[in-house]
């Protein structure tokens, strides 16, 4: 059972134990403190009493110390990223389990056993740097693989599919998803009419819309979503034999996400509940885990496919064409410095090495200029690589030199090539980086392939592969967004999409929003096709029936069970989950007469903190907690977010307060494997009965 001792490590702190003079310092006594310097290495006696003409006398000028320290201070921020700009990254390794020797020369894909260092940013999309964690957003899944033959950066989503087909639309999709230039708001949401609006006059998003409107959009934990290189990508050997490849990452705790209300509430307890749960999960060594599989095919399958393999807005089904799994990434070390690592890091498409290669489309294309451009204008110096987050680990040499912070001393006279003064100065070598000889013919225009043309087929694809509750999500989470975009015009468009994509969507969009008639659906140049259902795009339909990872709240008071507490917690620790204490007071009593420290205090710690709960009270506590907000939001909470509930018979005044029903995810808490039986999964059948779906 967790307490608090376990949910963080403070650092001692790294200030030294001198009192200023003329001012009071408590610090603590011990350990072996640094003297305390300035940037140029001085040693500061005060560092609490700036330097004043006398006690009550103005500041003097001549106070390099002050001045340093503030001036620095007011320069410590850099411009936030333009989109992913709140991010968690963790260090960790990624693991060749097959190799892919037939199709590429690549070290990282034909070294099976081989550990490579691996740096992993998750992030939104569409808030600022100090946004909260859970909107309904795509996340950003960027993984910077440290190889032997330089850094191969994987920039990619939680979602296969992207919003656009060609990279010269991508600053209007931002402009409109992003707060309203107007106003300032909303933040990090797509609820309001820009975002729909663009989302109206651009077809080919409805596929991703799609996708957005689903659970995919909610993740319970970033440890729990899958991840995608979205492009196809080219595999070389050593012949330069070209082998298409579309990247996939699978979580070995599988897909968890939150219902919409949850995700909504955890929003305001917690802002930052998904970078915690990571940090909560590193700190506790539970290391989360994805394996890698690629979806490899020829160019001959790809010119048979119903849709264009280069169009980053079509999936290719893994009914088609099998996912292989590869090798394994493992997370496990929690960066030392958010600024210096998580916010300075680069990623860039453009960072491949030898035996990868790009295809043309023209997404990717785009993407291959934009991030390098955008690290000069965020980091201000083409000397970023040399920041240690971004520095390949293995070897690096060339003729490029000086710029701002330069960080490395070159020695030599030589600094070009060719050159004959030099015995050691840096040349080409065969082994370099050689892209696949493709041949491109082709009138130059400002063209658009016909084969891009089917913007509905795999949006249908998508609805209707998915299971009942998450079709009913989609359309819930259609009708909240479009309630609050204030033009009928861009409503009405939006439910004539919808009508190309699947009947029965619009026709549940239209009635949530109370429409009389159904909108007419816009013209298209293409049959809508219906493919066969993929069920491997569900989410609900994929997710495993597991705790492990996850997190239960008991929810106690002075005099609760000691037995069933410690039988509860035990067998959600024995399942793999965290159990944690919740209380009126930090400090409670329980039966056994032992004090001790609650996780977390009630009012603070609500149920959509956890994955499960318990309620284990002595018949006193129970009727004081049915008479307390904060205890029946908990129960009632619980409820509403489909979640298990254990409870004991001093609990029955809180669940009757908090109308909590009687079904299957209901358990008597003397039965702690019926509870865990239910807590690994939602109880979805009770949906119907409490919520007012689409
Ligand atoms: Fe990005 N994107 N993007 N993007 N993107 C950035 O680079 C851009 C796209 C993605 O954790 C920026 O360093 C263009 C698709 C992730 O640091 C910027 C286009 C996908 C991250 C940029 C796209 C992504 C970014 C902003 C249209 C999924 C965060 C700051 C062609 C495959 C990386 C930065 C991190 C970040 C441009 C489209 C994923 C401005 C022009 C498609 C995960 O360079």
């Amino acid at each position: 059972m967790a307490d608090r001792k376990q949910a963080s490590k403070p650092a001692a702190p790294p200030s030294n134990d001198q009192a200023g003079q003329g001012g009071e310092l408590h610090q603590p006594a011990g350990g072996t403190h640094p003297a305390l310097t300035t940037n140029q290495g001085i040693p500061v006696s005060d560092n609490q009493n700036s330097l004043r003409a006398g006690p009550k006398g103005p500041t003097l000028l001549e106070d390099f110390v002050l001045r340093e320290k503030i001036t620095h201070f007011d320069h410590e921020r850099i411009p936030e990223r333009i989109v992913h700009a709140r991010g968690t990254a963790v260090h960790g390794y990624f693991q060749l389990t097959k190799s892919l020797s037939k199709y590429t020369t690549a070290k990282i894909l034909t070294e099976v056993g081989e550990k490579t260092p691996v740096f992993t940013r998750f992030s939104t999309v569409a808030g600022g740097a100090g946004s909260v964690d859970t909107p309904r957003d795509v996340r950003g899944f960027a993984v910077k693989f440290y190889t032997k033959e330089g850094n191969w950066d994987l920039v990619g989503n939680n979602i296969p599919v992207f919003f656009i087909q060609d990279a010269i639309k991508f600053p209007d999709l931002i402009h409109a998803v992003k707060m309203e230039p107007d106003r300032g708001f909303p933040q990090s949401a797509t609820a309001h009419d820009t975002f729909w609006d663009y989302m109206s006059l651009t077809p080919e998003a409805m596929h991703m819309v799609m996708w957005a409107m689903s659970d995919r959009t909610l993740p319970r934990s970033l440890r729990m979503i899958e991840g995608f290189g979205i492009h196809t990508f080219r595999l070389l050997d050593a012949q330069g034999k070209s082998t298409f490849v579309k990247f996939h990452w699978r979580p070995k705790l599988g897909l968890q996400s939150h219902v919409w209300d949850e995700a909504v509430k955890v929003a305001g307890a917690d802002p930052d509940f998904l970078r915690r749960d990571m940090f909560e999960a590193i700190s506790a060594g539970d290391f989360p885990e994805w394996e890698l599989g690629v979806q490899l095919f020829t160019e001959e399958q790809a010119e048979q496919f119903p849709f264009d393999h280069l169009d980053s807005t079509k999936i290719i089904p893994e009914e088609t064409i099998p996912l292989q799994i590869i090798g394994k990434m493992v997370l496990d070390r929690w960066p030392d410095n958010f600024f210096a690592e998580t916010e300075q890091v680069a990623y860039c498409p453009a960072n491949i090495v030898p035996g990868i290669d790009f295809s043309n489309d023209p997404l990717l294309q785009g993407r291959l200029f934009s991030y390098l451009d955008t690290q000069l204008s965020r980091l201000g110096s083409p000397n970023f690589h040399q920041i240690p987050v971004n520095a390949p680990k293995c070897p690096f040499h060339n003729n490029q030199r000086d710029g701002h912070m330069q960080m490395g001393t070159p020695k030599g006279r030589v600094a070009y090539e060719p050159s004959s003064l030099q015995d050691d100065s840096p040349r080409e070598t065969p082994a370099g980086f050689t892209s696949h000889a493709t041949v491109d013919d082709g009138a130059k225009g400002r063209v658009r392939a016909e084969s891009f043309a089917d913007h509905y087929s795999q949006a249908r694809l998508f609805y209707r592969s998915q299971t009942k509750p998450e079709q009913a999500h989609m359309a819930s989470a259609l009708v909240f967004e479009l309630s609050k975009v204030e033009t009928p015009h861009v409503r009405a468009a939006i439910v004539g999409h919808l009508r190309h994509i699947d009947a029965d969507l619009a026709q549940r969009v239209a009635d949530g929003l109370g429409m009389d008639t159904l909108p007419e659906a816009p013209s298209t140049t293409t049959e809508v096709v219906d493919m066969a259902p993929s069920p491997a795009i569900q989410l609900i339909g994929k997710m495993k029936d597991t705790l492990k990872g996850r997190s239960v709240g008991i929810l106690v008071d002075d005099g609760s069970d000691a037995a069933t507490v410690k039988a509860l917690s035990k067998a959600i620790e024995d399942a793999g989950a965290m159990a944690k204490l919740v209380a009126p007071k930090l400090g409670v009593k329980l039966s056994d007469g032992k004090k001790l420290t609650a996780f977390g205090q009630l009012a603070g710690t609500p149920s959509f903190m956890f994955d499960a709960v318990a309620i284990v009270l002595t018949p006193e506590a129970g009727k004081k907690a049915s008479k307390d907000s904060a205890a029946i939001d908990f129960a009632s909470n619980a409820w509403a977010h489909l979640k298990a509930i254990a409870s004991d018979a001093g609990a029955a005044p809180l669940l009757k307060a908090a109308n909590v029903g009687k079904d299957a995810g209901i358990i008597d808490a003397s039965d702690a494997k019926a509870f865990i039986a239910a807590a690994k999964t939602r109880q979805w059948a009770r949906e119907p009965k409490l919520r007012m779906l689409a």
